[in-house]
């Protein structure tokens, strides 16, 4: 319990540094509550959604509350994070972050859901233009081909929560903290144990996978056991996994993230820059640094 205690406090520790930086903006401006959220996918088309029959989907599109990412079968996927969107004849119309502001169009078709990408050039009057349309779909279990995209997509939800809770126009740093505890917190004993905080490295490093026009992969469960013996190799995935810290696996804890692909999200908030987190230990103080010290 002391190992967890002191690893939550290691991660708050690294938010601290930034506080000075954060409260004489935050505070004497006289700012009434945070402006209305400029982007927010509605919460019953949030979540993931297959194209194809379920049985053998050939692509998956996650959306939260400021992202879309899509994923095919095979190969690179394509991340959004949007800055805005409006309403027009019918369609949700988000763009996104970036040179070419992509944008993306959404509606409800009955209970499947329809996207289109316009070309960059296609004026708004003249949305969709002639993108072609796809259709998806829900599915009612978790397709095996996208399993482990699981842990990325909740975090696509999870970043924008810290970016809400975390940034220049948020709260303060207990406020950021507690936040970053309860994303992070699986095992619902309000510490974030090695297991947890892994957890959200791998999502961190699947969104900056994506970001970069990679394949986005969860290594976490068979990087290194290529290179290492079978018992330590167990051993590091027992410890990968284990978000309750009693040192074994339960059926909740290898479904968690997969079992249901869920993403939440919260409309508050700005992206921050994915390009300044890097890797590992990195993430918490790029995610701190990007939201602290602005949008760019
Ligand atoms: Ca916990």
């Amino acid at each position: 319990m002391t190992r967890f205690r002191r690893l939550a406090f290691a991660a708050i520790a690294l938010l601290m540094p930034f506080a000075a930086h954060s409260q004489p903006q935050g505070q004497g401006q006289g700012q009434t509550q945070a402006q209305p959220p400029a982007v927010s996918i509605p919460e019953n088309l949030r979540g993931a959604w297959f194209e194809g029959e379920c049985a053998a989907p050939t692509a998956l599109l996650a959306l939260s509350a400021r992202a879309a990412a899509r994923i095919p079968a095979e190969g690179t996927g394509r991340l959004l994070r949007f800055t805005e969107s409006h309403n027009q004849s019918g369609w949700i119309v988000a763009t996104a972050r970036g040179a070419e502001a992509p944008r993306l169009m959404l509606r409800s078709a009955g209970g499947a859901l329809e996207t289109a990408e316009p070309a960059n050039k296609t004026r708004d009057d003249r949305l969709p233009g002639d993108a072609p349309v796809t259709t998806w779909r829900r599915c009612p279990a978790t397709p095996m081909t996208f399993a482990a995209q699981g842990e990325g997509i909740a975090f696509l939800g999870v970043v924008e929560v810290l970016e809400a809770a975390c940034g220049p126009t948020g709260g303060s740093v207990p406020a950021c903290a507690a936040a970053l505890v309860r994303v992070g917190d699986v095992s619902g004993d309000n510490l974030i144990s090695p297991a947890e905080l892994a957890r959200l490295f791998r999502g961190a490093a699947w969104l900056l996978s994506l970001n970069a026009g990679a394949s986005p992969e969860i290594s976490g469960l068979t990087n290194s056991a290529g290179v290492v013996t079978g018992v330590l190799a167990a051993r590091l995935t027992v410890e990968s996994l284990d978000y309750d810290g009693d040192g074994r696996l339960s059926a909740r804890e290898l479904a968690q993230d997969r079992g249901t692909l869920a993403t939440g999200g919260d409309p508050r908030g700005r992206p921050l820059a994915l390009e300044r987190i890097s890797e590992g230990a990195a993430l918490l103080r790029g995610i701190a640094e990007g939201l602290f010290g602005g949008e760019d």
